[in-house]
């Protein structure tokens, strides 16, 4: 395939503005597609999965391709809704260009915003579509001066509407100063309808003014002559396009197939084919010294995995880019990352779930290869002889945390087989096993992205879970001193049991853990018996006395005691500490901790005001605060048991614009009343059993 002529395109932008139709759309317009699917039909090539046509909305990044003018077009669908749209990161990874799509009545939305930085992070550039025109009060200009506010950059219309929502008929191309018109069915070229003279003669000049003012020759000389040539102002326009100077801006409608030509004639003429970007940098990986690699099919081989899917049946499938040499069928590649050399089997192009099998793919291309036994998302194949590491893709880490629980007994194996299983095709969800709560807790970026994992789990492994909130792991210590005895004395019939033990309990400072001293003289206990003793006190501590939590940061001194020469034993003496240190715990002023989280907030700057009141109100205490543009980072220490609903509440208040991420900072003593609920909780929980 001539490198030349692919361009690999992200669909991205906030959910449900049209991009996986735009997607159908074109691929029908190449005729990579037979028949036109609807979104909400469950029917597109890009929204295959299940959980995607039940909800109708994009959950994964897919990819489908399809020639146009002899031009390969890989075009990569992707999320936009927040709890996946870490997966458009991905998608942007591997692509040349970005498609932005925004909503023509909503205008620039939060995940707008987040996709056009992920797009800054990969330098890509960029044009804008302003979709489903032809809605009710949807709103062309608008929607311009939406984007122009919040998005930063050169952005510029190309197209005019012709029409306006139920009567949106078509679009004014400013380049070529035609329009494109829906009749019968079929877009047909027109004159420029005669109200749109005017406006389409205004806005080409103020597209040829922005692509002279990306060139300073250019601009000097559009500034004397107040005009320029069409050849000069195209190639300047395209060379700004590319280097995302200028981001041009159109129209359409992807269900009525309007803007769809002119969208293709873009992305052919204006977009860069991977044979335009810099060569590629990575490292190599025994030297780690930087290395390059160009688009060159008979260079070494380099490519990445932006996706993976598994399936149970099928088995693990990885979609990767090609960055530099050829990649055959039937080969041995290397994955230097993790010292893994990987078998190629069959290699496919990948049209949503359909994969059409292909010798060989060269710099540019992307395609899919099945049972690759350790590469993940984000690694890099390449040649033993030759290896690389090119950078990888970084995913956030989860905000959320539930304790998973089975609905059948016995399926716990089942349940960890499919989430190991489910993280290796969705990097952003986590599990873990916390052998203190007894619970298998599952985190994620949101409440909707472990609904979905949990009902995939249904439908894959045929595993039936329920969602729990997460058991705050909280301990249990002292902050007084009490000298007390641990007695224990059996004599009913045969041997007795005879244990005496005289202990100090006292605290240490904050995680300090545990310490035991023996003091004993003069043989008060036999040397047999001490580590009986510290067994004891250890069982008891890790038993919890107060609220059945483990006990932590304490000093046990084992002073004196007294024993039998007949019914001492072990277990005598383990049975009496334990019994004083129940009694003593209870005496030096027992209390709870709670953990204590470090969570970082971000917010609309707005929004800070009722952010950080509602950290306080949740005994949060704010240590920093540091504004960023338009948005504000708060960092605050939290209880965790304050934050297990935080999740909606910071949506609600910040209309879905802020986001958060928290970790275990420390432990800390939990006020009274808390604790006392706790306490209470412990023991209804007893006495139910
Ligand atoms: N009226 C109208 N509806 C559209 C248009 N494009 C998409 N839609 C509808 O908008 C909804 C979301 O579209 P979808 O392609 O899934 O958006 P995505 O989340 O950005 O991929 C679906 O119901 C589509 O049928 C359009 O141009 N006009
Ligand atoms: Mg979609």
């Amino acid at each position: 395939m001539d490198i030349a002529k692919i361009r690999n395109v992200a669909f991205v932008g906030h959910g449900g503005v049209g991009k996986t139709s735009l997607v159908e759309a074109i691929l029908f317009a190449c005729g990579a597609s037979t028949r036109l699917g609807r979104v909400d039909d469950g029917t597109t090539i890009t929204d295959f999965d299940p959980d995607e046509i039940k909800r109708k909305i994009s959950l994964n990044t897919a990819v489908g391709f399809a020639d146009h003018q002899g031009h390969r077009l890989n075009l990569i669908d992707t999320p936009g809704y927040g709890d996946f749209v870490a997966d458009a990161r991905a998608g942007l990874r591997v692509a040349g260009a970005a498609i932005v799509v925004v909503d023509a009545v909503a205008g620039v939305q939060v995940q707008t915003e987040k996709v056009w930085k992920f797009a800054n992070d990969f330098a890509l550039p960029r044009a804008i579509v302003v979709n489903r025109l032809d809605r009710e009060r949807a709103d062309f200009f608008r929607t311009l001066e939406s984007l122009q506010k919040r998005l930063k950059g050169r952005l510029v219309p190309m197209h005019l509407p012709i029409g306006a929502e139920n009567g949106f008929a078509g679009v004014v191309d400013l380049i070529a100063m035609r329009a494109l018109v829906l009749a019968d069915g079929k877009i047909k070229e027109a004159e420029i309808p005669a109200d749109l003279v005017e406006s389409a003669r205004s806005y080409r000049e103020k597209l040829t003014e922005a692509a002279a003012e990306t060139d300073d020759d250019l601009l000097a000389k559009y500034l004397e002559e107040g005009s320029i040539g069409e050849p000069e102002m195209l190639a300047a326009l395209r060379k700004a396009i590319m280097s995302g100077d200028l981001v041009p801006i159109l129209a359409s409608s992807a269900t009525r197939g309007i803007g769809i030509g002119p969208l293709l004639d873009l992305i052919v003429k204006e977009f860069p084919s991977p044979a335009d970007a810099p060569e590629v940098e990575g490292t190599e990986p025994r030297t780690k010294a930087a290395a390059k690699r160009a688009a060159d099919p008979k260079a070494p081989l380099s490519a990445v995995v932006f996706k993976t899917i598994s399936d149970p049946h099928v088995g693990k499938l990885s979609v990767f880019r090609v960055y530099s040499g050829t990649l055959r069928s039937d080969s041995q590649v290397f994955n230097a990352a993790r010292d893994s050399r990987e078998r190629i089997g069959h290699l496919g192009w990948l049209s949503g779930k359909t994969q059409k099998p292909v010798e060989s793919l060269g710099p540019g291309e992307i395609g899919v290869v099945a049972k690759l036994k350790d590469t993940l998302t984000g690694d890099t194949l390449s040649d033993e002889a030759h290896p690389v590491v090119l950078p990888g893709i970084s995913f956030p880490e989860p905000a959320i945390s539930f304790a998973i629980q089975p609905k059948t007994r016995g399926d716990e194996d089942k349940i960890s087989i499919a989430l190991h299983r489910m993280a290796e095709e969705d990097p952003t969800l986590h599990h873990h096993y916390d052998p203190e709560t007894k619970q298998l807790l599952v985190s994620g970026m949101g409440q909707l992205h472990v609904e979905v994992v949990v009902e995939r789990m249904k439908r894959k492994y045929n595993v039936d879970v329920s969602l729990l909130p997460p058991r705050i792991p909280y301990r249990e210590t002292v902050k007084g001193r009490a000298e007390v005895q641990g007695k224990y004395k059996k004599q009913t019939g045969g041997r007795g049991q005879y244990g005496d033990t005289w202990i100090r309990v006292e605290p240490l400072t904050r995680g300090g853990g545990f310490e035991f001293v023996d003091d004993i003289f003069g043989g008060a206990i036999p040397r047999n018996f001490i580590p009986s003793v510290e067994k004891g006190v250890r069982d008891c501590m890790k038993r919890g006395i107060l609220a059945g939590y483990p006990v932590v940061d304490l000093k046990v001194t084992l002073y004196d005691g007294s024993y039998h020469d007949v019914d001492s034993s072990d277990m005598a003496f383990q049975i009496a500490a334990s019994m004083g240190l129940q009694k003593g715990f209870m005496e030096a002023k027992p209390c709870l901790l709670e953990p204590v989280m470090n969570v970082e907030v971000t917010a609309p700057s707005e929004g800070a005001g009722d952010v950080i009141g509602d950290l306080n109100g949740r005994r949060g205490r704010i240590v920093g605060m540091e504004p960023d543009g338009d948005v504000v980072a708060v960092r605050a220490q939290v209880p965790m048991s304050e934050m297990l609903t935080y999740e909606s509440s910071l949506r609600s208040m910040t209309g879905g614009r802020g986001g958060y991420s928290m970790e275990f900072s420390h432990y800390e003593e939990v006020p009274n009343q808390l604790a006392e609920k706790v306490v209470a909780a412990h023991r209804a929980e007893k006495d139910k059993h």
